[in-house]
């Protein structure tokens, strides 16, 4: 017998990916640089469907059927070419190297082009969900060619999440490293998210006067409505979760060092070189940054500052519903943002992604997924050239009934001295795209003053210059 599709790298992703393809009906052909974890999952799992176990990279490739769909799930990084380099001699014009890790995309573009020299694709694939949307159905980002795409995406439909309507989320994104960009910016847009969850309870706490099961009950209660989410749901759980040791909320004996594995600190990397205002979740990577400051904070307790002050408990209710106008708003702006950034690398790398789509497959089997997108997806369909998601209408008319209470709840969060970066540099976002006129008017004729910049004119074509050090004449640049 032959496997339709083989996976090396066993660890928790690779193995529950080969659980799933198996589930689905296709014979699975596992491999692992240490034989005993391919030996432990036949072992454990062997009875779900067909595996072929393969010790050695000869073995395994000669297990695949033509042309071999090859799928590695190993640490992101040198590992990722360790094991190209490997397999890469004993493949053949045709045959597919899916990198399901979570490589950078500079990375993926210059594996696909090394392979491409030999007839290998290389489909750089973006797999999120952790390990439970890796068996049960992911949400899957592939990039690389169109052939591959025809090779691979009726496996890849099969094992992926399912929307409510049925859809599978997965599909071809566009050439090269497309898959892996987008894959980059939902973690990023999933940083912002989670900040803005996370300064949502603390306001609730802190300024609401909220216990920790009763802010659990808020946010299942906006679990119902147009947040509806996996991240809201999880939070609800969390929140109502008490320490078994102590006795105490759960939340309140985890240290509070948030920590992070890279892709939130990619996204920004990069969206600075695309010259792309991601403040959003710019903002939540330094906000995990801070946090891990244990000597920083220390030094910093003594501060002064105000000592926030709960609301009566009569106002509780309604101070929730406007911290949940502002936790919308926020999100709607770190969608903007996410999606502005997509759009600035497939116009700088000719990637043609679409934005509908990248919202469709990211309704089910991921991190952020949530009813909320099929909003997104809507907009970009009813106009696929968007500027920006806030100039679609819906969304302009919901941000438009949210920002006063928006306002509201960072003006209390800069009162109450409780920290809402999140919410303040989205609302700062907000704010400075729909500005008449900025600042930036001052900061070009700084520029000139200082460096010879030069400017231009609101009234007439053309650059200038003022003899800052002279006349103060205005010449032509
Ligand atoms: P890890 O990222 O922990 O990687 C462990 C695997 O890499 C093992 O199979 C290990 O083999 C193999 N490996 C290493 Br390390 N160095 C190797 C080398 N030089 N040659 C061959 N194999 C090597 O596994 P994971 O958490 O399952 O994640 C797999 C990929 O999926 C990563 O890129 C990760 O970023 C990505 N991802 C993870 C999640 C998640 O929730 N964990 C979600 C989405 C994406 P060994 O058994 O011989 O040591």
């Amino acid at each position: 017998t032959t496997a339709q599709i083989g996976v090396t790298g066993l660890a928790v992703m690779g193995r529950n990916l080969a659980r799933n393809f198996a589930r689905n009906g296709y014979t699975v052909a596992v491999h692992n640089r240490t034989a005993a974890r391919t030996r432990a999952l036949v072992e454990e799992f062997g009875d779900e469907g067909d595996f072929i176990a393969a010790e050695t990279a000869r073995d395994f490739v000669a297990a695949l059927e033509r042309p071999r769909r090859l799928v590695v799930m190993v640490k992101a990084g040198e590992p990722t070419d360790a094991v190209i380099a490997e397999f890469a001699p004993l493949l053949e014009p045709g045959d597919m190297i899916v990198d399901g890790g979570n490589a950078h995309f500079a990375d993926t573009r210059r594996r696909e082009r090394e392979l491409r020299e030999s007839g290998i694709h290389f489909v750089g694939t973006g797999v999120s969900g952790g390990e439970e949307g890796a068996l049960h159905g992911p949400s899957i980002m592939p990039g690389g060619s169109e052939e591959s795409y025809a090779s691979l995406g009726p496996m890849l439909e099969r094992i992926a999440g399912k929307a409510a309507d049925g859809t599978p989320c997965v599909t071809h994104l566009g050439p090269d490293g497309a898959g892996h960009f987008v894959k980059m910016v939902h973690n990023g847009i999933e940083y912002a998210d989670m900040q803005l969850i996370g300064e949502a309870y603390h306001l609730l706490r802190e300024v609401g006067g909220l216990t920790p099961a009763r802010i659990a009950d808020v946010f299942r209660r906006w679990n119902t409505g147009r947040l509806d989410s996996y991240l809201i749901e999880i939070t609800a759980q969390v929140l109502s979760h008490v320490d078994a040791a102590t006795g105490e909320p759960f939340v309140d004996v985890v240290l509070d060092r948030a920590e992070q594995k890279g892709t939130g600190r990619w996204t920004v990397q990069i969206a600075l070189d695309l010259g792309v205002p991601v403040s959003g979740i710019a903002e939540a990577v330094f906000a995990r940054s801070l946090s891990g400051h244990a000597d920083l904070r220390a030094a910093s307790r003594g501060l002064a500052g105000p000592t926030p002050r709960p609301l009566p408990e009569a106002e509780a209710d309604a101070f929730a519903d406007r911290v949940e106008q502002a936790l919308y708003a926020s999100k709607i702006v770190s969608y903007t943002q996410g999606f502005h950034q997509i759009a600035a690398a497939s116009a700088e790398y000719g990637w043609g992604v679409d934005a509908a789509e990248v919202a469709r497959i990211w309704r089910a089997g991921c991190i952020i997924r949530a009813a909320f997108l099929d909003r997104i997806t809507a907009a970009y369909e009813a106009d696929p050239g968007l500027v920006s998601l806030l100039s679609d209408a819906e969304f302009a008319r919901e941000i438009g009934r949210a920002q006063d209470d928006w306002r509201a709840v960072v003006s209390a969060a800069v009162a109450q001295g409780v920290p809402a970066p999140g919410f303040a540099a989205a609302l700062a976002y907000y704010d400075g795209v729909r500005a008449e006129r900025l600042p930036a008017a001052l900061t070009q004729a700084q520029r000139d003053y200082f460096g010879a910049h030069t400017y231009r004119r609101t009234d007439r074509e053309g650059a200038f210059h003022t003899l800052w050090g002279g006349d103060r004449s205005e010449v032509d640049a």
